[in-house]
């Protein structure tokens, strides 16, 4: 089976529509979620039943879901944690009769992805993600705020900043104190070991994001990082369900990762590939940008290149992309408007096309 090419649709309330998804060349799989859902809820099946109804009757099937978040007191390792573990297992049991085959998810704690500047100019009438190094130091609060400014201004909410949590985000910190590096990682290999059976007989993937930014941020430990903890962490649970969400633009925010390597050592634990191309300055701002190779840092064609070595048979999707062409705050999601995205994906097509044009005719 070829890669499979998948577009990230945010539901009913997505400014994008499902048939304008339809009209991008190549896409066969919508990754969703149920985004009213706090972290540690049960996903019931009839609420299941209705956003793949709305996918399946767009002509899509829905493989991947992005994300069922993860309980804070599983990444604390609270007694709690237990019963979050088998909520999150029922949720998976739930998915499986829907066809879905890969569930993202993340191990960050407290925040997702975190940026400065949401809507940055980049010079030609576009903005991007911007993170600006020295605006995340010792004090999380402002950039809480500017992210929840934002979300309340234009009623949007981003996976992994519900405004229940990060209203309480002292005692979010507090209960985050005595959670060390090492502690974090014994609570991943927890739950993970917990999950296992269930995707076996699920025939559901769990493929961990990668840390975005990919380093500690306001003493806050992170995990996935660099080509060494992932080795770390696909050893630590060496099982074909335990895999990765592969993030280019997460991996590639730090110079020093090289995303096709890793992407050599690894592809067969790949079960989802985000493509996203991110621009370094040199005192460690970094904006993201077009998918194109020579727009940004990241590497992009090698690192398709690495995907079609190694015959990748995942599902892939374009990342983050610019808003352009009057996509502006209030009509569109931070990083995931429509035209760029699209640019992406034919982007990544005609470097596929041509490759498999290239090894037809060895
Ligand atoms: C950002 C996304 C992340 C990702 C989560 C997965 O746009 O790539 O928010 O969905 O980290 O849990």
């Amino acid at each position: 089976m070829p890669m499979q090419m998948s577009f990230r649709w945010y539901g009913e309330g997505d400014s994008i529509k499902l048939s304008d998804i339809r009209q991008i060349p190549g896409v066969s799989t919508i990754v969703w979620a149920l985004h009213d859902k706090m972290p540690g809820e049960i996903w019931q099946p009839e609420e299941i039943a209705e956003v793949v109804g709305q996918i399946k009757a767009a002509g899509f099937r829905a493989d991947v879901v992005e994300s069922v978040n993860v309980h804070d007191d599983i990444k604390i390792g609270l007694p709690s944690r237990d019963q979050y573990i088998e909520n999150y297992k029922q949720t998976i049991r739930n998915l499986a009769p829907f066809g879905v085959k890969v569930i993202c998810y993340n191990f960050m704690p407290v925040f997702d992805w975190t940026r400065t500047d949401l809507f940055h100019p980049l010079g030609d009438g576009s903005t991007a993600m911007f993170y600006q190094k020295d605006m995340i130091r010792d004090n999380p609060k402002d950039m809480a705020d500017y992210v929840m400014s934002f979300s309340e201004k234009y009623h949007m909410n981003f996976p992994g900043w519900e405004p229940e949590r990060i209203a309480k985000l002292d005692e979010l910190f507090e209960a985050y104190k005595d959670v060390s590096k090492e502690k974090l990682w014994e609570n991943l290999r927890y739950f993970l070991e917990k999950l296992m059976p269930v995707c076996h007989e699920c025939d559901i993937k769990m493929a961990v994001h990668m840390d975005d930014p990919p380093w500690d941020i306001f003493g806050l430990p992170r995990l996935l990082v660099d080509a060494e903890s992932i080795d770390r962490f696909l050893q630590m649970v060496d099982d074909p369900y335990n895999c990765l969400t592969l993030c280019s633009g997460s991996l590639g925010a730090n110079p020093k990762n090289h995303v096709a390597d890793i992407v050599r050592a690894h592809c067969d634990r790949i079960a989802f590939a985000h493509i996203r191309n991110i621009k370094h300055f040199e005192n460690g701002d970094f904006s993201e940008a077009s998918h194109r190779d020579c727009d940004g840092d990241t590497g992009i064609i090698d690192i398709l290149r690495a995907y079609h070595d190694g015959g990748f048979e995942g599902y892939i999707r374009p990342d983050h992309g610019r808003h352009i062409w009057g996509e502006k705050p209030g009509n569109v999601r931070p990083g995931y408007g429509l035209y760029d995205r699209a640019m992406g994906i034919m982007y990544m097509l005609g470097a596929w096309d041509l490759m498999d044009q290239i090894d037809a005719n060895k």
